[in-house]
């Protein structure tokens, strides 16, 4: 009865937007809009299950070694020792940065919506960097957490009380603040980098939407997870899952038109192999680590990973190597759990 109710609203919804004037629809999609971003799955998880398959792999490894030694004698168990060494250290190229201790910075607050890709733009960088960071989840019916601000999008980022807006601007900001003491060409102006982070706002973030949205069913596997990892009532939840999903279908294909997109996810692989044909061979843009460009890419694509999109866009194309070598390198989210 419910679910007939609920159905039955979500289509009148549809017949709705369907017969509205282009400003109601503009309205609806700025409803939805904001509800479209709560996508994807927390990366969390899997990369912990990840470090923890690597870790005991390792030990596996050493344990191995040690038996091997036994038998075989000093000679043998130097060449596994030396083996495993270099695991390591091609484990250690892909670790995360670390901030020095005096560099700490004392309370970090990040404004944001779980699935919105600016804002795991703005995690990717942190967890990367090991800045520790407070979560607090905006409803974006209100957006009552973000009432003192006079900026009413998602990623805010509060850095020792001083708010910083605008995913690439918050971590061209962090990242100078990191960067003077460190001394190192972590925020450069280097050409290549510059241009692959504007690539991803102005073309990789606009093939999201009509992929994750694309159909009905993954439309709902999309509501299904913003539904429940978003900030919202329990009224506002069960009308999200089935009104969102099937507002921004509908949505999706305006977008489609707005950006030009024929085949949402022909242009979605395009971009993968776009990306990987820029990495010209190396492990990241950044060379033997990962630059701002490959944390940006890393963290627009991260919400989708999980979903049928970014599972197919792994599937059939050559981008999965590099984004697994990004799983490792960013590590353990520095996210403070409260
Ligand atoms: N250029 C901004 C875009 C931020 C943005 O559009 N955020 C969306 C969520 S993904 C938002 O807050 N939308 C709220 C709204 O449009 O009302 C950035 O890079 O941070």
């Amino acid at each position: 009865m419910r679910k007939h109710s609920i159905l039955a609203s979500s289509s009148s919804l549809s017949r709705a937007i369907l017969a509205s004037t282009e400003q109601q629809q503009q309205q609806y999609s700025k409803l939805f809009h904001t509800a479209s971003i709560y996508v994807g799955f927390n990366g969390g998880s899997s990369r912990r299950w990840f470090s923890t398959s690597v870790r005991s792999k390792l030990s596996a490894d050493y344990s191995r070694a040690s038996k091997f030694s036994l038998s075989l004698g000093a000679f043998a168990a130097a060449s596994v020792v030396a083996g495993s060494s270099l695991l390591l250290v091609k484990e250690e190229a892909y670790a995360k940065e670390l901030v020095k201790p005096d560099l700490a910075f004392k309370d970090v607050v990040l404004y944001q919506y779980e699935a919105c890709p600016f804002c795991n733009k703005v995690k990717a960088f942190l967890d990367y960097y090991d800045v520790p960071y407070k979560v607090v989840e905006v409803n974006p019916f209100g957006k009552k957490e973000i009432k003192w601000s006079e900026y009413k999008k998602v990623p805010i980022l509060v850095v020792d009380g001083e708010p910083l807006v605008d995913s690439s601007a918050i971590i061209d900001q962090m990242g100078r603040k990191i960067v003077l003491e460190k001394a190192s060409s972590m925020v450069s102006n280097d050409d290549e980098e510059t241009k692959w982070r504007r690539w991803v706002d102005d073309h990789l973030v606009h093939m999201l939407s009509p992929n994750i949205y694309r159909n009905t069913s993954e439309a709902l596997e999309s509501f299904d997870y913003i539904a429940n990892n978003g900030n919202f009532s329990f009224y506002e939840k069960y009308s999200v899952k089935y009104a969102g999903a099937a507002a921004m279908y509908f949505v999706s294909k305006k977008l489609k038109k707005k950006y030009n997109i024929t085949d949402e996810r022909a242009a979605l692989y395009d971009a993968a192999e776009t990306w990987v044909d820029a990495l010209d061979g190396r492990d990241f843009l950044g060379g033997s680590k990962p630059n701002l460009a490959d944390l940006a890419v890393f963290g627009v694509l991260r919400p989708i990973r999980q979903l049928r999109s970014g599972k197919d866009m792994v599937e059939h194309t050559r981008i999965g190597d590099w984004y697994s070598r990004m799983e490792r390198a960013v590590g353990e989210s520095s996210r403070i759990k409260t």
